[in-house]
């Protein structure tokens, strides 16, 4: 058919703004629907309430493939801003600064605590395990723990990547959780405390907040409520490699690597096996399907580890998205089992 010149300019004109006016609502629609999150400050400093979101980027369910893409950069903010804390040993003021601005960070969630006096070889300590509940419409939770107490007895040390990088992702986490429906199991976001030996890793002088939490939770019935317990530690290594731990369950070890497979980040994921004592062994042992995601090649032979060298330098923020994703792809298909 020939289109006379006139009418050509005139369907060049109106065919884009006929798509416009006919796509204009389905984008506010899916605008409507992101969950409002606060953004990382700038620096540790003054603490931010739930401020409304100005960033889009790295929300649920904006990606066109519907596969998590939490906001990396944020995540990573969080983590320089855990760190610019100092040294946050158990009882210092520093660790007690860093419980508040958690809390700062996480209005708008259901926040239960943990409280409790831990005997240490070097006394009395207060020890605070920090919850956050978002639910889903399945009865049943899945657990992402993080530990965000650092090492005493190596002055100076900030633990950019040990208890900082896993409590600077889960700030990122609950951005992604805050608001947004869930259809499947609710997520509990365990900030735990007293991970860390004060004298010399033993059973009794380490883990002293997922002890406590565990013997809790089972005393009160809650662990068989929990389908899983997905534990983050030093995730935030630039050249990650996530070790296989021959302590986690084998099935749920199997679904985080199906999680990676999907989301093309396999090569960060077990090609390693290693046996951990970590927060998740309290679990364990109470029953609970647990998967430890520990990165335990810090430096050339773990030099970093447990040295002042565990700083923010080593960090990348893709780790941290890489190992985020995981868990929230992780979270999905546990979902669909
Ligand atoms: C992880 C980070 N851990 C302590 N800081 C637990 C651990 C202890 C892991 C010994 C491996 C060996
Ligand atoms: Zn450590």
């Amino acid at each position: 058919m020939i289109v006379p010149d006139s009418r050509r300019k005139w369907l060049a004109a109106a065919v884009p703004a006929l798509l416009m006016l006919l796509l204009a609502p389905l984008a506010l629609k899916r605008l409507g629907r992101l969950p409002q999150t606060p953004p990382a400050t700038q620096a540790a400093g003054p603490l931010p309430t739930a401020v409304p979101a100005s960033a889009t980027a790295g929300q649920p369910g904006e990606h066109p493939d519907e596969l998590p893409h939490i906001n990396a950069a944020r995540a990573m903010q969080y983590v320089r801003e855990v760190v610019a804390f100092g040294p946050r040993p158990i009882g210092n003021e520093a660790h007690k600064k860093l419980e508040t601005y958690l809390g700062a960070h996480l209005k708008g969630a259901t926040l239960e605590h943990d409280d409790f006096t831990a005997a240490t070889p070097d006394g009395n300590f207060p020890i605070h395990n920090i919850i956050a509940k978002f639910p889903g419409a399945k009865p049943g939770a899945v657990v992402i723990a993080t530990h965000y107490d650092t090492l005493m007895r190596v002055k100076g040390f900030v633990g950019a990547n040990d208890g900082g990088s896993g409590t600077g992702l889960l700030l990122e986490l609950a951005n992604q959780l805050r608001g947004a429906k869930r259809s499947g199991y609710s997520v509990w976001l365990v900030w735990l405390d007293g991970e860390e030996s004060v004298r010399q890793w033993s059973q009794t002088d380490s883990l002293y907040g997922s002890r406590h939490l565990a013997e809790k939770w089972q005393k009160d019935g809650t662990v068989k409520e929990v389908k899983a317990f997905l534990l983050a530690d030093m995730i935030g290594d630039a050249d990650l490699n996530i070790d296989r731990d021959q302590n986690s369950t084998p099935w749920l070890e199997d679904l985080v690597f199906q999680a990676a497979i999907q989301l093309g980040y396999q090569s960060h994921f077990f090609a390693r096996t290693l046996a951990v004592q970590d927060d998740h062994i309290p679990f364990a042992k109470a029953g609970v399907p647990v998967a430890d995601l520990i990165d335990f090649d810090y430096g050339y032979n773990n030099v970093f580890w447990h040295t002042t060298q565990d700083t923010l330098d080593k960090l990348s923020p893709k780790s941290l998205a890489i190992t985020g994703d995981v868990l929230l792809e992780t979270a999905r298909l546990l979902d669909q089992k």
